[in-house]
């Protein structure tokens, strides 16, 4: 398809009605907010009106089931997939309205937490993009991830309301809406049909938010679901005088798309999280099915036709939840509706770390959905059979495979059984899911595991987020390259053209002034644009070692104090990070980055040649200002646990030079940009694992290494805390008794090492420049039309090969 025409007078008529709706009696009244919510709502409304794509002949529609979508905001995005901006800009210009001003009213909507959700939101830019057919799924939560400031250096969390009602993005089509039961009881009739009778019902609205793929006509829906209570309430209930009851539905209701649960690799067996797996899946299959009907087309034919993709085991339950819906609504034989739904699926895994994989207690899943679990009981029956012909009376084997163990519901095991693809994020992680995770799934279904390698979308990525270097490839260029981003190579040959490395250098060092007016704004701390800056942005965990970054500065400042004339290079350290609020131990080490902040920011000695700043609320809008601005990206989490990282991607692009451990997407970044322009450090995946199998003592370490040793006192012994000895007593317990476990200690003197190489290089300002053109010239990889043009290949679009399981 063909880029949609920007019509003027349409426009202009579109704008009208938006504030005509407000009640004004002109356009001149209104405010900023409300020209942003004009502005927004005419071209939701011009979109709205466009023909919707059909999938290419032979293409599958995806399906992309998510809990989380970290969309950013999306009316500035809207606009240069549109091709539009320019032209709003001049007809917003004659109202004398900037439209810059007006794009800084939008609230990110943060539904989602962190890279899982941002990569769906990267995904489905990409399919719209590439022309592939798709839907996302989701939930419209009125409370996105919470907000963050800081008291005293403490993170303090308050809700995220951002109005999703007033939202002039969304569309409720209210002949989508779904019903979904809950609870009840199971009960077989004579000719065994099963009839399962919840105990409430709740409804589902589908509320769409468009998705407009980069100036192609393409505009395909974001489905969130938002439960409400189903007709009214229980009229049954009301007309026997129970109004109470019958009001309790509509509050149960209310609370179930509420909040976003703000743990990010961590799971809690919360009932409630349960309900909302249940209900936005209940409501995407319904919807899906309802499609494939309306098409005319026939039952079997739906992996024909459709494929559903999870993110992650978040929406492992749509599974059952066909299987039930095929067998008691559609009376098909279980072997039937298990080759439809076995074709149909596929799953996607973004984490290792065991507190991450999902389980759910059987006897909370029983009484919630006991249709499932007898399905769920059913799969797991016929599975065992298969499993004891190829290790006979095995238990331990049966111990790791089962679905049902334990009083658990594995909702992975559940995945690789039922879908017909699985697939990991990074090169290094997808070998892992496949050596360390599912080993004898593996061996059972070899051709079931893929790679995808994660990617971004450089739309939002680097044109949006830095328009000057935009400008720059485009002159340089002279192709389209956002969405053929291998055309990036053709840079390699100005890599040693110094006119262009001095304009490259100068777009740099201007969002660097960005960046440093927005933290003067929100924080009050001056910074200098001609200092490095050293960023590190991600959830706040400790395998992601943010207190390794933290042992670095600790180093830097003590060798500073004591050598106050050493040669020097200004450094800024930049942090953007939100922990989960019960995650106690991440939240002190948010506290420590912040007091040594405070004490060296403080410092008369120290000057411009240190600061160290933590950015509050770290979200996407932080983001698109910081990463153009990086001169250094930390990517520094222990080996074996950071599936992808993403972050490191977008950094990279924009011309950022890695400090790195060899984990996740690092190791192919290192590949593509070679191993002379990226700061590789660290144990290695190997040698993590015999560092633990030999029995690591961080406390041997801390003696050995008298620099090490000194700079944990400082934090022991109350100097950056006002005397207070036990400020930091979680994280350094975590350092010392605790065992280190993230192996901070043992990556320190490698660290340390890495960043005395990145800080030479710094120094000699033209080949530092060079490495970085280097970088953005060798990360087309990463573009997420890459990723998703591989999962068509090797996935969605890839000849199948019928059901694994039988
Ligand atoms: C149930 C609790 C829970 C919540 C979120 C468990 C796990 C998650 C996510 C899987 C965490 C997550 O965002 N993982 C990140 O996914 C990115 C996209 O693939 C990767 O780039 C990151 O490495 C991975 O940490």
């Amino acid at each position: 398809m063909s880029q949609q025409k920007f019509n003027q007078a349409r426009f202009e008529a579109a704008l009208a009605r938006q504030w005509q709706r407000t009640g004004l009696s002109s356009a001149d009244e209104m405010t900023s907010h409300q020209w942003w919510q004009a502005l927004s709502g005419a071209l939701a409304e011009m979109l709205a009106a466009a023909a919707p794509a059909k999938p290419a002949k032979q293409q599958r529609h995806v399906n992309y089931i998510s809990m989380e979508f970290l969309i950013g905001r999306l009316t500035g995005n809207t606009l240069l997939n549109l091709g539009w901006y320019d032209e709003v800009k001049a007809a917003l210009a004659a109202h004398q309205c900037s439209l810059s001003e007006l794009l800084e009213e939008e609230v990110d909507p943060a539904l989602g937490n962190g890279g899982l959700g941002r990569l769906a939101a990267c995904y489905l830019d990409s399919m719209a993009t590439v022309g592939q057919s798709a839907t996302g799924y989701g939930l419209n939560y009125q409370y996105g991830l919470f907000r963050q400031s800081f008291d005293d250096g403490r993170q303090i969390e308050a809700p995220d309301d951002w109005h999703r009602e007033r939202y002039p993005w969304f569309r409720h089509n209210s002949a989508l809406d779904v019903n979904v039961g809950f609870g009840g009881k199971v009960t077989k009739n004579n000719e065994g049909s099963v009839d399962w009778q919840p105990a409430f019902m709740l409804r589902g609205e589908a509320w769409d938010l468009p998705v407009v793929g980069y100036r192609n006509g393409v505009t395909q829906p974001l489905r969130l679901w938002q439960a409400s209570h189903a007709h009214p309430f229980d009229l049954t209930l009301f007309n026997d005088g129970k109004f109470l009851q019958a009001e309790q539905q509509g509050i149960e209701a209310a609370k179930l798309t509420k909040v976003l649960y703000p743990n990010d690799n961590h799971q809690e067996g919360k009932r409630l999280r349960l309900m909302q797996q249940y209900f936005q899946c209940a409501c995407s299959v319904a919807d899906i099915l309802r499609r494939h009907h309306l098409a005319g087309r026939h039952i079997a034919e739906l992996p024909d036709y459709e494929v559903i993709q999870l993110n992650d085991t978040h929406p492992t339950i749509a599974i059952p939840e066909m299987l039930r819906v095929l067998l008691d609504e559609h009376q098909l034989a279980w072997d039937d509706a298990w080759a439809i739904v076995s074709k149909t699926f596929a799953y996607t895994n973004h984490t290792l770390m065991p507190e991450a994989l999902e389980c759910w207690d059987q006897r909370l899943v029983r009484a919630l959905l006991p249709r499932h679990f007898m399905i769920i009981k059913e799969i797991d029956r016929r599975f065992k059979k298969q499993v004891d012909k190829v290790w006979p009376g095995d238990e331990a084997v049966w111990a790791k495979l089962a679905l049902l163990h334990d009083n658990q519901l594995r909702m992975a095991n559940l995945c690789v059984v039922s879908c017909f693809a699985v697939n990991g994020v990074a090169a290094l992680h997808s070998a892992l899911v496949v050596k360390d995770l599912f080993p004898e799934y593996h061996r059972l279904w070899p051709t079931k595991f893929h790679n995808v390698t994660n990617g971004i979308t450089p739309r939002r990525w680097l044109k949006q987020c830095n328009p000057q270097l935009a400008t720059l490839l485009d002159d340089t260029l002279k192709v389209e390259w956002v969405n053929h981003l291998e055309a990036l190579q053709g840079l390699e040959a100005f890599a040693d053209d110094a006119a262009f490395r001095q304009r490259y250098r100068q777009i740099k060092y201007d969002n660097k002034v960005r960046l440093a007016d927005y933290i003067h704004r929100v924080t009050g701390i001056k910074v200098s644009p001609e200092a490095l800056f050293d960023v590190q942005i991600k959830r706040l965990h400790e395998y992601k070692r943010q207190h390794l970054g933290l042992l670095h500065i600790l180093s830097c400042y003590k060798r500073l104090r004591e050598d106050p004339g050493m040669a020097w290079v200004p450094r800024v350290f930049l942090f953007g990070a939100k922990a989960a609020p019960g995650y106690y131990l991440a939240k002190n080490i948010i506290y420590a980055i912040n007091k040594v902040a405070e004490k060296i920011n403080n410092d008369p000695l120290i000057g411009d040649k240190m600061k160290v700043v933590f950015i509050p609320d770290y979200r996407i809008t932080a983001a698109e200002l910081m990463i153009p601005a990086a001169d250094i990206s930390e990517q520094i989490s222990t080996a074996g646990y950071e599936a992808s990282g993403t972050g490191n991607m977008k950094l990279a692009l924009n011309g950022a030079l890695t400090v790195g451990t060899l984990d996740g997407a690092n190791v192919e970044i290192a590949e593509q940009v070679g191993e002379e322009n990226i700061f590789i450090f660290g144990h290695t995946v190997d040698e993590v694992k015999a560092l633990r199998k030999k029995g690591y003592a961080p406390l041997k370490l801390r003696k050995k290494d008298k620099h090490l040793n000194a700079i944990l006192k400082e934090l022991e012994n109350g100097f950056f805390s006002n005397g207070d000895k036990q400020a930091f007593a979680p994280l350094l317990n975590s350092l010392g008794e605790g065992g280190d476990y993230w192996l901070a200690l043992a990556d320190f003197a490698s660290y340390c090492e890495a960043q005395k190489r990145a800080e030479q290089h710094y120094l000699d300002q033209e080949a530092w420049t060079r490495m970085t053109i280097l970088n953005t010239a060798r990360c087309g990889m990463f573009s997420s039309d890459r990723s998703i043009h591989d999962y068509q290949q090797r996935i969605w679009q890839a000849k199948r090969t019928g059901s694994s399981n039988g």
